[in-house]
């Protein structure tokens, strides 16, 4: 069974408090933080950037799990502080050349996920199934945090399960983002996912503290 993971969106942190912030995720084990990255093009907000990527890799040793929603991410990958550990997500629709994101997320010792927008059909992962480490599924669409799921999530969680396993990539992880609330996120992973990033629904609201533990007891029953 792939291990549960969370990762919290940082766009949602504070950034007068990031150190203490930070600090409260390092200290709870927490996995992997989010890092969204927009274009004002692909996705219509902006979020943040190399720039931020580059303070929380040297201040902070959680690896980064950088959510790239820019048009033509190839030009982009090379600019991001990227290692064994990280994970970089490139959306299907961004780019005409899937596979050279692939390669060159993996040739920096990342691991390489596709993102399927709540429209785009599980049918998209085909031929890649074999070259990715992963799946993000959205569960809201690109742009900005306090949406509410999108009817079909569930559903196209365990399609993508199903597509995994079918194709031998039972090691495959499945993340999820968009209103991963605690009850929305018992069904994400009753459906298959195994990474949450973690917004506005379950995380960046009173205690972190708090919040990680209701969240890990809840959902994962640890
Ligand atoms: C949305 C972005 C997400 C959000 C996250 C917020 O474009 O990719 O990572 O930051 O979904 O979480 P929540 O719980 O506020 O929906
Ligand atoms: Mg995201």
């Amino acid at each position: 069974m792939l291990q549960d993971k969370l990762s919290p969106s940082m766009m949602c942190a504070s950034f007068f408090e990031l150190a203490a912030q930070t600090a409260t995720f390092e200290k709870n084990g927490i996995e992997l933080l989010h890092i969204d990255v927009m274009d004002g093009s692909f996705a219509p907000n902006f979020a943040l950037g190399v720039d931020f990527a580059r303070q929380l890799k040297q201040n902070c040793y959680i690896p980064l799990d950088i959510h790239l929603m820019v048009r033509e991410p190839e030009k982009h990958i090379p600019s991001f502080p990227i290692a064994e550990g990280d994970i970089v997500s490139v959306h299907i629709e961004s780019t005409d050349k899937p596979r050279e994101c692939i390669e060159a997320i993996k040739s920096r010792g990342a691991r390489a996920f596709i993102v399927l927008n709540p429209e785009t059909p599980t049918s998209a992962l085909s031929e890649l199934l074999p070259l990715i480490d992963g799946v993000l599924i959205m569960a809201v669409n690109p742009g900005f945090a306090g949406q509410k799921m999108l009817p079909g999530t569930i559903e196209k969680i365990a399609e993508t399960r199903r597509l995994l396993d079918e194709a031998g990539r039972g090691d495959a992880e499945i993340e999820v983002d968009g209103n991963v609330s605690i009850e929305n996120g018992i069904r994400m992973r009753g459906a298959g996912a195994n990474i949450f990033v973690l917004g506005t629904a379950a995380l960046f609201r009173g205690d972190l503290e708090a919040n990680i533990h209701a969240f890990r007891d809840e959902v994962f029953g640890s």
